[in-house]
């Protein structure tokens, strides 16, 4: 009986620009400037997003809502590697990503103060929803790509994020297998961020790294520096490419960290060292990219003066706009839930509206 080696397994791990901004030009991506800039907008402008929110919260004026800050690179490099005809599927710690799909913050404060009509985004028709039940979202990643495959668009492509914690539900494993038996164009992307709220990822998983998990799947997978915007990016191209050209899918863990609390009904200081939080800013995705800008001689002092001043302009008309909005539907949840209202739908949301309107009687 022979005993002997049938397979044997590693994983990689990638980073072009490093803690220090210094880039190994062997590894650097071809990124147009137009794109690098586009880049880092957004990633200021989602950091900007996600201070402003927080105060409105902290202020009474929105719901509770999860913070994206240090995760600027790990959200908005791979959105760069897609297009509009392609699909995006998040949970719900992708602000940045969702705006450069086109949704206006409008929409997300609605979401957070718990309107519906925030979950519809006409302006950006391949983008779903924030989906809340960690892990389904892959589920209907891989259902795009399966349909779109079926409707003969050969060039469509689903990218998909998932966090560290979710990666222990069984939507997760299900997911990816089933892309991977019917090698279907979905690209996952693991922001492991370290927690699951205050749980740490050594608590709830025995493996080194997340990456690994595809190899039982069959399913190419790489770490990589998730505050580098350049490795996140050029991991993710080649994914999308490899999915493009009918190889299937793959999984990217994207090394990074949640720099403020999981949502902002949790007090982070509870549950981590202040000198944890201190290493990873030293690690900021946004003052790295910056660097490396300077340095290419595309960013300068009044560049980001002028960035500032448009990005606070653009919040400020946001939250205006949102504040000034009152026509709302009450029982809008019921109309996305099918095309056509079934009649359980149409009996629930009678009872809903019945049940509000004795609320409001009874003052
Ligand atoms: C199926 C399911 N179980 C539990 C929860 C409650 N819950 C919300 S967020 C969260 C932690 C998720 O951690 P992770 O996947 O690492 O993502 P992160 O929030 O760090 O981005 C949990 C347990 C949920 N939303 N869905």
């Amino acid at each position: 009986m022979p005993q002997k080696t049938i397979k044997e397994f590693s994983v990689e791990y990638l980073q072009i620009l490093d803690e220090n901004g210094k880039v190994d030009n062997k590894l650097e991506p071809e990124i147009s400037d137009d794109d690098l800039l586009k880049l880092y907008h957004y990633m200021v402008l989602s950091r900007e997003a996600d201070t402003k929110l927080i105060k409105l919260q902290r202020q009474g004026r929105l719901g509770t809502l999860p913070a994206c800050m240090g995760q600027e690179a790990s959200i908005c490099a791979p959105t760069l590697a897609i297009n509009d005809k392609d699909w995006f599927v998040g949970s719900y710690r992708e602000l940045g990503g969702r705006l450069m799909r086109g949704e206006s913050l409008v929409k997300t404060m609605l979401l957070y103060n718990g309107y519906e009509e925030g979950s519809y985004n006409p302006d950006s028709p391949r983008t779903l929803p924030i989906s809340v039940v960690l892990a389904s979202q892959l589920l209907y990643a891989v259902g795009l790509a399966y349909a779109s495959r079926q409707r003969g668009e050969t060039d469509t492509v689903v990218l998909a994020f998932v966090g560290d914690g979710a990666t222990s539900e069984g939507d997760f494993h299900e997911a990816l297998n089933f892309a991977s038996v019917w090698k279907v164009p979905v690209v996952f992307i693991n922001q492991n961020n370290q927690y699951a709220i205050s749980t740490p990822r050594h608590k709830q998983m025995n493996s080194e790294t997340i990456a690994q998990k595809a190899i039982a799947y069959d399913m190419p997978s790489i770490q990589v520096d998730g505050n580098d915007v350049l490795a996140v990016y050029k991991a993710t191209k080649e994914a999308v490419d490899r999915a493009r050209a009918g190889e299937g899918p793959s999984l990217i863990e994207s090394v990074t960290y949640r720099m403020l609390m999981h949502t902002t009904a949790d007090d982070p200081t509870r549950y981590r060292e202040d000198a944890e939080v201190e290493g990873w800013a030293k690690k900021d995705p946004i003052t790295r990219f910056k660097k490396y800008l300077t340095e290419r001689k595309l960013w300068n002092a009044s560049k980001q003066k002028k960035l500032d001043a448009d990005i606070a302009a653009e919040i400020d008309s946001s939250v205006k706009e949102f504040e000034a909005m009152s026509d709302f539907k009450p029982d809008a949840h019921f109309d996305y839930v099918f095309a056509e209202e079934s009649e359980l739908i149409k009996e629930q949301r009678a009872e809903f509206l019945e049940n509000l309107k004795g609320d409001a009687d009874n003052g």
